[in-house]
């Protein structure tokens, strides 16, 4: 039995199958996905259809696409480079059920591989925080997800509703205050903070917090910032052995690319961006790539914005 873990799908169902048929599946084989199965490309729905289908074999873990779909069910409103229509206009009966099904998954997904401590994340963790303390952190997190009052608070948190409440004050000449950006944060539930570790960290600032506005390439990294995963790897080597996993894999983190480290495996390989979906056969360490064959349905004069805003 072998365990194939594959980064980031946006949507590409065209390429997924051509990744799958590279890889000479057999029945009993796992197939990982590091979150991020739909949004920006054109088959989202195929895409989350197979892994619904498939989920005997097929693990999966929230990414910030996932949560951004949730937040569109209860409320938060998309933007004008979604491509979740599909997903969203589903009859009542079909929506509820991608609904369940998404909501359940989990954040965090760990198993032993060939005795080695395997897991996996969409973007990333905190390891200012011990092992326990982090899966305790996910555990939350998905608790919260299967209850409707904690997803219309995540729908209330969400980014597009902040930019619309930013442009209407605006509009009305008002300034936001410094105690209202306090208030709204403090009413902000714990779980919904700890998911930008999760979901959406790439770099640290010096106090090691997440920085939001950096998504650019290894050369572009600003000198006073730092990849997660280096402090990762650091509180790995400073813990005794066996409290972190063995090897930790995550994508989100298209321009940065392939990474693979010992401790840890970084697989978003842009396939959304014309590059490649990768997958890495967790026994032997084996790559395996499809270039990608599905043009992303983002019109090309907001490429390049997307590139900073993905
Ligand atoms: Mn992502």
């Amino acid at each position: 039995m072998a365990t194939y873990v594959i980064g980031d799908i946006h949507g590409c169902f065209k390429t997924l199958q051509r990744l799958l048929q590279s890889l000479d599946l057999q029945p009993q084989d796992r197939l990982w996905c590091v979150g991020d199965l739909i949004n920006r490309g054109p088959h989202s729905l195929e895409v989350v259809e197979w892994a619904m289908k498939n989920q005997h074999r097929v693990q999966v873990v929230l990414g910030n696409h996932e949560l951004h779909l949730l937040a569109c069910y209860f409320g938060a409103e998309t933007s004008d480079n979604d491509t979740l229509d599909e997903l969203l206009s589903l009859s009542e009966r079909d929506r509820r059920e991608v609904l369940e099904w998404v909501r359940r998954q989990p954040l965090l997904y760990e198993a032993t591989i060939a005795s080695q401590k395997v897991a996996m994340v969409h973007a990333g963790v905190d390891a200012r925080w011990t092992w326990t303390e982090i899966k305790k952190r996910a555990a939350r997190i998905e608790i919260a997800l299967r209850q409707d009052d904690q997803l219309e608070e995540l729908a209330k948190a969400h980014p597009s509703r902040k930019r619309r409440k930013r442009k209407i004050s605006e509009a009305q000449g008002e300034l936001t205050s410094s105690s209202n950006i306090r208030d709204e944060v403090s009413h902000k539930p714990q779980w919904i903070d700890d998911l930008k570790w999760f979901t959406r960290v790439r770099t640290l600032d010096q106090s090691g917090e997440p920085v939001g506005w950096f998504k650019g390439s290894a050369d572009e990294l600003h000198p006073q910032l730092e990849p997660w995963f280096i402090a990762y790897s650091r509180a790995c080597h400073q813990t005794a052995l066996g409290t972190y996993p063995d090897r930790l894999f995550y994508g989100h983190w298209a321009a940065y690319g392939l990474q693979r480290a010992d401790l840890y495996c970084g697989l978003d390989s842009g396939c959304i961006w014309g590059r490649h979906l990768s997958a890495v056969r967790v026994e032997d360490n084996q790559l395996y790539q499809a270039e990608t064959v599905e043009t992303a349905l983002i019109p090309k004069n907001i490429r390049t914005t997307l590139k900073e805003v993905h």
